[in-house]
């Protein structure tokens, strides 16, 4: 088990890899979309929210993949700072958006997917997470609910209000779209368009040595902005691991996204991912309360055990990166910051007393 960090696109800076190396980090999984990229309601200080009616921000340039030097750049500029790359977290929408959609651009995207894979392979970067979400990440609040009143994120009923029409995984991709809204799909529908993704995708991600590591729908609801979600509920990650049968259909399993889900057991659920040698890497965060109320806690104080989680997934041999998933922002002139530290830690003690304890890891 290895201690990373998440990190924004705007936080690939040398202060931020020595701040993670001072935490104990010694991986990290960054982000090179903009989420905020020119949103007004979406402040750089804090994770992007997506409140009401409130997208992110502007997805990035149609025609501008991530090239091998830009990939291979960073990852040396990390290791030169002690960090190793282990993941890349999320696609832009403006490259895979007809994916999700199944619209008239799906093959161009396609093929835009594939070689972003083979140009991660290519600059030796493991992973791909992504999230398989027509909504995205939507109709969450965000106030003083943390202990001692530091600011959280939570969601506080539904939020079913239509996709307008040039927003998709709540970011915008078509500024000048024409007015109206994103037909709804069926579950069905999404499930048949991950399945040709994963067909299309998966051998071409074998071949690069690379691993697509889904993430659950967060929030996990049947439907957001009346658009269906794939994975709402902890054993619905089996359907689709079993789209795939290969190291490289993997899981961005999220602890706390996870813990807003209605049904299922969480430590049963984690257990069997683990078992199985499909989860590439870990969200690690805590939670109170279900979908659709609920809200983010500090790592030690939510309705998750997470030493139990964390051994559940030392004894069945994982061997990833876990990375604190969000933070509550504490009151200093350092909120983010001071979250993190918190958080990892936690966890930098939590994995120092798995390491001494007398289970041990599976073989
Ligand atoms: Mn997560």
């Amino acid at each position: 088990m290895k201690l990373g960090i998440g990190l924004y696109r705007h936080m690939l800076t040398p202060d931020y890899f020595a701040f993670a190396r001072q935490a104990g980090c010694t991986h990290a999984v960054i982000h090179l979309v903009d989420y905020f990229n020119n949103g007004a309601a979406n402040p750089r200080n804090n994770q992007p929210t997506g409140g009401r009616n409130q997208p992110w921000g502007y997805a990035g340039d149609p025609n501008q993949l991530w090239t091998v030097a830009q990939l291979q750049a960073i990852r040396k500029e990390m290791e030169a700072a002690g960090l190793t790359l282990a993941a890349i977290e999320n696609l832009d929408p403006a490259h895979w958006h007809d994916i999700l959609l199944d619209g008239p651009q799906r093959a161009a995207h396609i093929e835009n997917v594939k070689t972003i894979v083979r140009n991660m392979g290519e600059a030796g970067i493991p992973v791909l997470g992504y999230n398989f979400s027509v909504a995205g990440v939507a109709g969450r609040v965000s106030g003083p609910y943390g202990r001692g009143g530091a600011v959280t994120v939570g969601m506080d009923g539904a939020v079913d209000d239509p996709l307008p029409n040039g927003v998709v995984w709540n970011m915008i991709v078509d500024g000048n779209a024409a007015q109206g809204t994103v037909p709804s799909a069926t579950h069905d529908q999404l499930w048949d368009r991950l399945q040709r993704f994963l067909a299309e995708l998966v051998p071409v991600a074998e071949k690069a040595g690379v691993r697509l590591a889904a993430h659950p729908d967060d929030p996990p609801m049947p439907f957001v902005r009346q658009q269906p979600r794939l994975v709402y509920q902890p054993w619905m990650y089996q359907r689709l691991i079993d789209l795939a049968p290969s190291p490289s259909n993997a899981l961005e399993l999220c602890v706390g996204t996870m813990a807003e889900m209605t049904e299922g057991d969480i430590y049963e659920a984690i257990d069997s991912y683990s078992r199985q040698q499909r989860i590439a890497y870990v969200h690690l965060r805590n939670i109170t309360g279900k979908v659709p109320h609920y809200r983010e806690t500090f790592i030690d104080d939510g309705d998750v055990d997470m030493l139990r989680i964390l051994n559940i997934l030392y004894r069945n041999g994982f061997d990833g990166v876990i990375i604190p998933d969000h933070a509550p922002q504490m009151s200093c002139s350092a909120p983010w910051h001071a979250g993190m530290a918190h958080t990892l830690g936690f966890m930098a003690a939590a994995i120092a007393a798995l390491r001494k304890s007398m289970v041990p890891a599976a073989p």
